[in-house]
């Protein structure tokens, strides 16, 4: 085997007293990313989820009506105002002694970043599918992201109670699109009006369920056996023949489910269900307490580090200002690594060189936190410490050590901010801080501070910058097109700068470094090729001073 690649922990076989605390914590966290396309319900199987492991007595709705409660990942004003999820949201709970993480992520491609770093944190996924619509486009971009770092995927095939493709066609879609073995582990009876539950393969039983009102309570389940003479009856014979001949076709031809090749991430079990109505929700819940696998060792640059391993080390994978209106403070989400991390310990921040108290723990719920004394590998903690941290920063106690850097995607398109009103302070503090977060990279040309060029992955980001600068700092600020399509930082630091001709201009990002604007890719490429000497980079360099 290959030392530097990280290899599975293995739940512990022996008695759970010889274990040592360290592993015995360990061992019973699981750390999950939700993952899909937009609007296949990622958000709702979370809340449904979080309803069934009695983390919530009520579950909330993506779209309610004013009155109703919202999803508890969907925090944000402005997630709950359009209905879509914009930011990775994390939740801990506990369930059958096991203590779950759950982040749950957006499908928009805009903020897809968000969602790469979000999966970094993870140990495993469940990939949501819209039966409707069988694998999308960005649910195929995520996946090979899970299959390079080697996450073992659940999946659960969402909307059963709407007209669906057949059960079969969406298995293969899933082999063929992503080329993973898809093992069913229930089977549905049926869509939309005529949706009749789901049977469990395993152990032969029927899930029949009755809509429940809204969806907002547990669904009872009504258990019967495929042999009892009601099934057929109950079911439909047209429906019954149907669901015959599909289950001749998986047994005869279909996979069968393996943990060991699920966690080897080569197969996917596959779930049917319909999150909005709480069909098939306890079976996939008990999938992911039987088999997601507990925090995996990870490499680094000085080899790879066990869970289990005494040293605290963990990374920085998201930041998220005003969280909280009471607190307006900013949460570093670290995905703790190995060991034991208690609170007011002091770590180190290899980027920086430099240590630090952690005397603000947090754990979150969504918005919700709450102070925490000890923390396991595996778990997602807020640090709350302004400034000193940045994305991809890894926290070490004892000797130094680097987590591999997290991925950062070039911005796609460049806008420039104008302020509409004079709170000059708050909106550079909201810009500042919002960029901190990665939701955008900043640049000032001349024309100086009032008007700083953004760029973002995607232009919804635009609308997000906007709501959040007005709702957090409360200054007006509009965003328009820069003229500029692509942004360059220079390697050199010292030495005369080059001139940019054209429609392009010379600007600096946060910490005074040179960054090239370009008008069109055109006058990139022509830059390239009249400066060759000149190394421009995609990515801004990382910087080893605190941030201004
Ligand atoms: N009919 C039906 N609708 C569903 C089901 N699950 C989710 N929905 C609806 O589908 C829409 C999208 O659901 P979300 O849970 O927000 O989807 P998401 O994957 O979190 O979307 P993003 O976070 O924006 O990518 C909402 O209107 C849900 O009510 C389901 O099982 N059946
Ligand atoms: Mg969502």
């Amino acid at each position: 085997m290959n030392p530097s690649e990280p290899t599975a922990v293995e739940l512990p076989s022996q008695d759970p007293s010889t274990l040592s605390e360290l592993e015995r914590e360990v061992s019973r966290r699981r750390t999950f990313a939700i993952i899909s396309h937009p609007d296949a319900g990622k958000t709702t199987l979370t809340e449904k989820l979080l309803l069934y492991a009695g983390a919530i007595e009520l579950a909330g709705a993506v779209r309610g009506r004013k009155a109703r409660r919202h999803a508890t990942s969907d925090w944000m004003a402005l997630e709950q105002e359009r209905g879509i999820s914009i930011t990775a949201a994390a939740l801990e709970f506990e369930l059958e002694g096991r203590r779950m993480s759950l982040l749950d992520t957006p499908g928009h491609k805009d903020f897809s970043e968000d969602t790469y770093r979000a999966l970094i944190a993870a140990d495993s996924v469940v990939m949501v599918i819209d039966a409707a619509n069988g694998v999308e486009d960005q649910t195929r971009k995520l996946f090979e992201v899970c299959r390079r770092h080697r996450l073992p995927i659940l999946t659960f095939i969402n909307k059963l109670d709407r007209p669906s493709r057949d059960p079969l066609e969406l298995l293969d879609d899933l082999e063929k699109t992503l080329g993973i073995a898809a093992a069913p582990v229930n089977w549905p009876i049926g869509s939309a009006e005529r949706f009749r539950g789901v049977f469990d393969l395993r152990d032969r039983t029927l899930f029949r369920y009755e809509r429940e009102a809204q969806g907002q309570y547990r669904a009872p389940v009504d258990l019967s056996s495929l042999d009892d003479p009601n099934a057929r009856e109950l079911i439909g014979n047209d429906l019954y023949a149907h669901f015959r001949e599909s289950l001749d076709v998986i047994n005869e031809a279909g996979t069968a489910f393996d943990v060991g090749e699920y966690r080897a991430g080569r197969q996917t079990p596959v779930f049917f269900g319909s999150a909005l109505t709480n069909f098939g929700l306890e079976p996939f819940l008990q999938a992911l307490v039987d088999f997601a696998p507990p925090p995996q060792a990870r490499p680094s640059d000085t080899g790879v580090v066990s869970p289990t391993d005494e040293r605290v080390t963990g990374f920085v994978f998201k930041i998220q200002a005003n969280m909280d209106p009471r607190h307006r403070d900013r949460v570093a989400f670290v995905r703790i690594c190995s060991g034991c991390f208690t609170k007011d310990m002091t770590l180190s921040n290899s980027r920086l060189g430099k240590s630090f108290r952690a005397s603000r723990v947090y754990r979150f719920f969504g918005r919700d936190r709450e102070t925490i004394e000890v923390a396991y590998a595996g778990d997602i903690v807020g640090l709350v410490n302004p400034g000193h941290f940045t994305i991809g920063d890894t926290l070490h106690s004892g000797a130094a050590l680097r987590f591999p850097d997290l991925p950062r995607f070039p911005a796609e398109h460049l806008g420039r901010v104008r302020l509409k009103d004079t709170r000059y302070k708050q909106f550079d503090a909201g810009v500042k801080q919002l960029e901190e977060e990665g939701l955008m990279q900043v640049f000032y040309t001349s024309t100086g501070r009032r008007e700083p060029i953004v760029g973002v992955v995607g232009a919804l980001q635009y609308e997000v910058i906007a709501s959040r600068l007005k709702s957090e700092y409360g200054v007006t600020a509009e965003i328009e097109p820069s003229g500029y399509e692509a942004a360059r930082w220079l390697r050199q630091a010292t030495g005369p700068l080059p001139s940019p001709s054209g429609g392009s201009v010379m600007a600096v990002d946060r910490h005074e470094r040179n960054v090239i604007l370009f008008a069109s890719e055109w006058e990139l490429r022509y830059f390239e090729r009249h400066h060759p000497d000149v190394e421009l980079l995609e990515e801004s360099p990382v910087t080893t001073s605190p941030v201004p």
